[in-house]
């Protein structure tokens, strides 16, 4: 690769004519919002339409912020923020450079400068990609988790915070010593009605420093969205294949599949990006699509990811392509997610089904089972759990749910069916751990972990419909394995 020159604003102009570039002339423009978590997500989804609009609106550059590692800016620096849009289904691939990141910071190495940047009166919207953890909040209540280490650290030391909420909360009480206006929060992160649950958090958190900084922070705009694009982990070979295709380098091309979806609720005080004209969706209720969005494609991609994972299929269209998964994923769909969804006129669900069942099929995105299956005490609520809820109330059956459910439940274990470790990563990792280490009979390590009152609250766990079909569901897993339990699954 080291023949190839860097991609670059330098090199840009030099790119085959087949790769589309930025329409406009990256030096005017401004910094408007402070994107936290600049993960490739963001730069599939919300960075790709704001750099789709900077030609009619040049203020809303993005200053994206690592709040761990430095590896993105480390990459993307020497690359004046530019990097590669790999958009790649079974077909064809097309490839964009897109330049609406134009600065790059590293919170742990210089939290001052994230800051000043975010306290900067030019900026009008803070958004998020930080995972679900990253709210540091129970997942069962959504409410903050005041005991977790970040926010414990960021309460002592306000000044030079740690957590996502605790940099928020920080920045706007500048703002407000200031007299400078806030910004909109905007989350775009996989929760159900996010924006409301990031304004409880950051809004108790400031109340935790000081009662009127509190009251302040409890009239911030911080709209809900719907985000939906799939982007699986960037390889090696990515960015080989990119760099040939491009005769540049770059060291972080990211791959996404065609499509993608944004729905935001339309509240930005302090004013917007046209995001529409993009193909944002803007309306008054987002709740909805939310919930089709993280039940149908999020719940089904965990029981991809688990049983896949658990029946050797290394990604998401191989394990569509065991015996019984699509079968079991549709009826999963069908008959025990749609029949919970709130309804929206003008949708077409089973359109949208039978998209979901493609997009998941699609192998030119290698997207890892194991990618997917990270951080399950924090998906599992949102994802699985809430329609279940939803099913019991309605008497009404719901076994492939609990199927996946027991998946997480065996894949958890850490060990594989080929008596191999499996790499658990997830904030609970350590205390589920020792949860089940004394234990041994599936149905014993079901019931430990069903103890867990951050996944799942208080109620399902006295449940006993709930109990039975989920522990039954891990015993018939861990006795037969996870491909003949998906191939009966299928069948049923
Ligand atoms: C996936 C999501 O990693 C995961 O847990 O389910 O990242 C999924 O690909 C996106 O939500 C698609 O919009």
């Amino acid at each position: 690769m080291n023949q190839c020159p860097r991609l670059s604003n330098a090199t840009l102009a030099g790119l085959p004519a087949t790769v589309a570039r930025p329409a406009y002339d990256r030096r005017g423009v401004g910094i408007g919002i402070v994107h936290l978590g600049i993960g490739a997500f963001h730069r599939a989804h919300q960075a790709a339409y704001t750099d789709a609009v900077l030609a009619h609106d040049p203020a809303w550059g993005i200053s994206g912020v690592s709040l761990r590692s430095p590896e993105t800016r480390d990459a993307l620096a020497p690359q004046d923020g530019l990097y590669t849009l790999a958009v790649r289904d079974d077909e064809r691939q097309t490839l964009r450079i897109v330049g609406s990141v134009v600065e790059l910071l590293v919170a742990p190495e210089n939290p001052q400068a994230v800051l000043a940047r975010m306290a900067d009166p030019a900026v009008r919207i803070v958004s998020l990609t930080v995972t679900e953890k990253g709210y540091c909040h129970k997942p069962a209540t959504g409410e903050l988790d005041e005991a977790h280490p970040d926010i414990v650290h960021d309460l002592a030391h306000p000044e030079r915070p740690r957590s996502a909420p605790g940099f928020i909360v920080e920045a706007l009480a500048r703002r407000r010593a200031a007299g400078a206006p806030p910004f909109t929060l905007l989350s775009c992160d996989n929760l159900p009605t996010n924006g409301s649950v990031l304004k409880r958090i950051v809004t108790r958190l400031a109340a935790l420093r000081d009662e009127a900084l509190g009251a302040w922070v409890a009239t911030i705009a911080s709209p809900s969205t719907m985000v939906d694009r799939i982007v699986p982990a960037t390889t090696d070979a990515d960015r080989i294949a990119v760099a040939a295709a491009l005769a540049a380098e770059d060291r972080w091309p990211v791959m996404t599949e065609p499509f993608s979806q944004w729905v935001i609720e339309d509240d930005f005080p302090a004013g917007r990006p046209a995001w529409e004209k993009a193909g944002a969706v803007f309306t008054t209720d987002v709740a909805a699509f939310e919930a089709m969005k993280l039940r149908l494609l999020n719940g089904s991609h965990s029981t991809l990811a688990y049983l896949g994972y658990l029946a050797g299929a290394e990604t998401v269209a191989e394990a569509m392509a065991l015996p019984g998964m699509e079968a079991l994923v549709a009826g999963m769909m069908a008959e025990e997610i749609a029949p919970t969804l709130p309804p929206l006129p003008g949708l077409d669900l089973a359109a949208y089904r039978a998209a979901l069942l493609s997009r998941f099929r699609n192998r030119a995105l290698r997207h890892r089972t194991w990618q997917i299956a990270m951080d399950g005490s924090q998906k599992l609520p949102q994802r699985l759990l809430g329609t279940i809820r939803d099913r019991l109330a309605a008497g009404a059956p719901f076994q492939r749910l609990a199927l996946g459910v027991a998946a997480w439940m065996r894949y958890v274990q850490g060990v594989d069916e080929a008596g191999k470790a499996i790499d658990v990563r997830d904030p609970l990792a350590g205390r589920i751990a020792a949860l089940l280490a004394p234990l041994d009979a599936p149905e014993d390590r079901g019931a430990a972990l069903l103890g867990i009152g951050e996944i799942f609250g208080e109620d399902l766990p006295a449940d006993q419909v709930f109990r039975e079909a989920v522990l039954a569901a891990l015993t018939g897993l861990t006795d037969r394995g996870a491909a003949a339990a998906v191939e009966a699954a299928g069948r049923s």
